[in-house]
């Protein structure tokens, strides 16, 4: 058996979660096209013939703006003992430029081999992807480097199995039919949180946390928190069209889920500040 822990790293916005759940072959973590998405840590599991691969999904390197941003940013910092490798995932559809070169600077730090994923090639001329290649090949003394869509799924085996390459003999960390580390209460949030965060736009997607307060046999009843009253009319949308669309969208994900039929009860309600409340934030995981 081989097993071990690969950290993925890059900038907001260029698709870690959305190649962890390639990787994985199911959802594991949330997607959107916000950044600064993924808050906290969540290990994706990919099992496979002798082996279990676990991926680290982590936010986005970014300057840290208030309580909020400082753990996610915390978070980044300390995922990279222990591994075995690190997933540094570039866009190849905007300039591989400074921010990268920043990020590069650490993974290339740690001592362990750095793969990377040149993702969103799909759609691009292939003397596009080139020349982001010969960029991004430039960025470090790099073990791999592997153009990719998270999206189509091209290249997302040929990845899986360079990074399989990399474990070392080991047990397996999570039983074989576990997807990741979040408890159901979680995984529901988050869930809801990426619809909103899909109904939404500039600021307020950054300003919406989900609290799922109860879960029965038949019913699921969540908070939506957002920051100030004006965000709450926003997210209640006219007559409550918003906050029903949000539930209308993450009711069949919910039920996969859970595996049977449930009655989705979402409030949304105003907290001020949560970002800068660290009691909130320990509650919310991040
Ligand atoms: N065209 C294209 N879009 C992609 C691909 N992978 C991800 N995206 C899109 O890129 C956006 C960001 O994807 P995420 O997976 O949330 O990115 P992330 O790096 O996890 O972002 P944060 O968690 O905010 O740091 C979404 O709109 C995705 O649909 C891809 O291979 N091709
Ligand atoms: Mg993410």
């Amino acid at each position: 058996m081989k097993s071990g822990f690969v950290a993925v790293a890059g900038r907001p916005n260029v698709g870690k979660s959305t190649l962890v759940n390639a990787l994985c072959g199911g959802k594991v973590a949330i997607v959107s096209d916000k950044p600064q998405t993924t808050r906290r840590r969540i290990f994706g599991i990919a099992n496979g013939d002798g082996y279990q691969l676990v991926l680290a999904d982590l936010p986005g390197f970014q300057r840290p703006r208030d309580a909020l941003t400082e753990r996610m940013q915390r978070t980044v910092d300390s995922a990279f003992e222990d591994v075995e490798g690190v997933l540094f995932v570039l866009s190849a559809r905007e300039r591989i430029g400074a921010g990268d070169r920043f990020i590069a600077q650490r993974v290339f730090s740690f001592g362990v081999p750095v793969v990377i994923a040149l993702n969103k090639v799909d759609r691009l001329k292939p003397g596009h992807v080139a020349t982001q290649m010969d960029t991004a090949s430039k960025l470090g003394d790099f073990h791999a480097l592997h153009p990719v869509s998270a999206k189509t799924g091209d290249g997302v085996a040929e990845l899986r199995d360079e990074l399989v390459e990399l474990l070392a003999d080991g047990p397996a960390y999570f039983p074989p039919e576990q997807r990741s580390d979040l408890s159901r209460e979680e995984e529901i949030g988050e869930l809801i949180r990426e619809k909103a965060l899909a109904l939404t736009r500039e600021e307020l997607p950054h300003a919406i946390s989900v609290e799922v307060e109860e879960i029965d046999e038949k019913v699921v009843r969540a908070s939506v928190y957002v920051e100030t009253e004006s965000q709450k009319q926003i997210v209640v949308g006219k007559g409550g069209s918003i906050v029903k669309d949000i539930g209308t969208r993450a009711r069949p994900e919910i039920e996969a889920l859970v595996g049977h039929q449930v009655f989705l009860e979402l409030v949304v309600k105003v907290r001020p500040r949560w970002r800068r409340d660290e009691a909130t934030l320990d509650r919310l995981g991040v």
